[in-house]
């Protein structure tokens, strides 16, 4: 993995016609052409099983900004952003960063693509209720971390949340929660970046917004997350579908699915543009959550996204 310089660009998909977003290109690095140096290579691994609420940090570990955030939060928002203006640029850290947030609801978590300069910017989904955040950086002598206990209110307990993740090089993957019966880009029934980000569309009981699906991060670029968070389920299946729905290489994308109080997590097989992930069901009626693995390459029924009856 490459560092990477410049502005992050959390993009939103708004109505209308999606734009390729470019920010970001990779940067050239000193050791690139050094034969067998890997630039983006860590040689540790993030571990937040020590950390405490606040800054974590060593002798000779990463060394973090002075975070201008209060680590004990309460908030209605369902996205916390994770970005160095705020928290403070890293140092001396040994490749990407790492977040995860832990609640009683379940966990979820990913990378924090980091420049060379130190900025990086993600989005980390917040489950309902309390819950930790942490993030952090390593390297040889270990880990620096900020640990933030966050209080989300004003929302359902409970619930499903799918929150998919993915690497550098691939642009746009596009997170699809289905209800039972319905196909891809079904718009009413097929909660994606058309229906579900600026609104939502109507599930459960009519007329009623506590129990419609929304997708709170929808990401363009590369290095990205999406997420979906339906608070109440109704008696059925629901189909999980990823598309690869803009241009890169080709990658493995990471798929959790928090649900009836176990977290699933799934990698894709190897995706390629215009590519269906049929990722899995989440069965509302045994209370159970299973994985398909099924790739659907859909490039001959592309328009704005895939026309194909799947799954
Ligand atoms: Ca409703």
């Amino acid at each position: 993995m490459r560092p990477w310089i410049g502005v992050f660009v959390i993009a939103t998909a708004s109505c209308g016609a999606k734009s390729e977003l470019n920010i970001g290109e990779p940067a050239s690095h000193a050791n690139e052409n050094e034969p067998g140096v890997d630039p983006g290579a860590t040689s540790c691994d993030v571990v937040f099983s020590d950390a405490t609420p606040g800054k974590n940090t060593c002798p000779g570990c990463p060394t973090l900004g002075s975070a201008s955030t209060g680590f004990e939060q309460v908030t209605s928002d369902s996205v916390f952003s994770i970005d160095s203006t705020v928290l403070g640029r890293v140092r001396d850290n040994d490749g990407p960063g790492k977040w995860q947030v832990v609640s009683a609801e379940g966990n979820v978590g990913g990378d924090i693509a980091t420049g060379s300069d130190g900025f990086y910017a993600t989005k980390a989904p917040l489950f309902c209720g309390a819950q930790t955040l942490d993030i952090g950086w390593c390297n040889d002598a270990g880990t620096s971390s900020y640990r933030l206990l966050i209080e989300r209110q004003a929302c359902v307990a409970g619930g499903l949340h799918v929150t998919l993740t993915w690497g550098e090089g691939a642009n746009d993957l596009e997170l699809h929660l289905l209800r039972e019966g319905a196909y891809i880009n079904d718009p009413l029934n097929d909660c994606t970046w058309t229906t579900c980000v600026d609104t939502s569309p109507d599930w459960g009981q009519p007329g009623q917004s506590v129990d419609d699906p929304h997708k709170d991060i929808d990401w363009l670029d590369d290095n990205g997350v999406e997420n979906i968070e339906l608070p109440l389920l109704e008696l059925m299946r629901y189909p999980i579908l990823v598309e690869y729905w803009g241009t890169g290489e080709p990658i493995e994308a990471v798929l959790t699915v928090n649900a009836f109080g176990t977290a699933s997590t799934w990698s894709s097989p190897l995706l390629s543009p215009q590519d269906v992930w049929i990722a899995g069901t989440v069965d509302a009626t045994t209370r159970t959550v299973k994985t398909r693995a099924g790739v659907v390459d859909c490039s001959d029924a592309w328009r704005s996204g895939c026309q194909l009856p799947i799954p």
